[in-house]
């Protein structure tokens, strides 16, 4: 299998050629986390079908050593299996639906919002011939004209900001959603990112966001490979005076953020919810 170490990974990418679909940047980390080589098959939107000889109308799929594989987290299921003396992308069965429900909340909470506020840069950076079937299939999806959904997006991108605070809590806790080191389940979150990244007029993060370092050290990885200069910045959001606090300053006091070690460990929380200024430590 993986004949010279390579796999080949059919991409969707705009017209400077960066991948933009989040599952197949998925699958780009995915594979530079088991170690292989990529030959990536370029093209946009339309023409999938014909590309793949009729296998697929949805990217990412990937070809090892003549053995097609589609979807994303299928294809990580089948890295592992196939390849389980490399390093894990998900090191149990059970951290599967774990990460699905964490990637379904991040898809509703944050992709959905931020895929509507890009919705012309989605069409304009994409390829020409893409131009009429995005205008088509992207306005059916989301409801409305691409130029109308971009409107008063500043809004609705500061109020996407306070909602993030469950990832941030975790990433408190842990350098990586996989632990000591990343695995599946940050790449998946990271894709996202990327994907707006390769759409971004605007950016959507604001510059001291905590899950910053997180972020950062995920286009890191792998040689950089989220490091393209075709990507464009995803922090610098300037919230608005009336817009919602956009992350919990000081991080979170209590509840499943935090670790209970005793009274002090809880003296925050404590004030906090009794309104009583917490005793000096003993
Ligand atoms: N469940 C699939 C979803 C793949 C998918 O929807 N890919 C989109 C790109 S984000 C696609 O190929 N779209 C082609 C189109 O819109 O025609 C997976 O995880 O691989």
């Amino acid at each position: 299998m993986a004949k010279g170490n390579r796999i080949t990974l059919y991409d969707l990418q705009l017209a400077n050629g960066i991948t933009t679909s989040p599952f197949v940047w998925g699958i780009r980390y995915a594979l530079a986390h088991k170690g292989f080589d990529v030959d990536l098959v370029p093209g946009g939107f339309t023409g999938i079908l014909d590309r793949t000889g009729g296998r697929t109308e949805r990217l990412p799929a990937i070809v090892d050593d003549g053995k097609w594989v589609l979807d994303s987290w299928l294809i990580a299921e089948y890295l592992d299996e196939t390849y389980p003396d490399r390093p894990a992308l998900i090191p149990h069965a059970c951290m599967t639906p774990l990460a699905k429900g964490l990637d379904n909340w991040f898809f509703s909470t944050g992709a959905r919002v931020w895929i509507k506020a890009l919705a012309v840069q989605y069409r304009a950076r994409a390829h020409e011939a893409d131009h009429e079937y995005i205008t088509q299939t992207r306005e059916r999806m989301w409801g409305g004209k691409l130029e109308d959904l971009i409107i008063g997006r500043e809004k609705r991108l500061a109020e996407v900001l306070p909602q993030l605070q469950p990832l941030r809590n975790v990433l408190a806790e842990s350098a990586w959603l996989g632990g000591d080191s990343p695995n599946y389940a940050d790449y998946r979150i990271l894709s996202v990112f990327l994907t707006m990244s390769s759409l971004a007029d605007i950016p959507i993060l604001t510059d001291d966001d905590p899950l910053r370092d997180w972020v950062e050290r995920g286009l890191d990885l792998f040689d950089g490979l989220g490091r393209d200069p075709r990507l464009s910045p995803l922090f610098g959001f300037k919230p608005q005076p009336g817009d919602p606090e956009p992350f919990l300053k000081g991080g979170a006091i209590g509840g499943p953020a935090k670790r209970n070690t005793g009274p002090q460990s809880t003296a925050e929380e404590t004030a906090h919810i009794t309104g009583k200024p917490a005793p000096a430590p003993r």
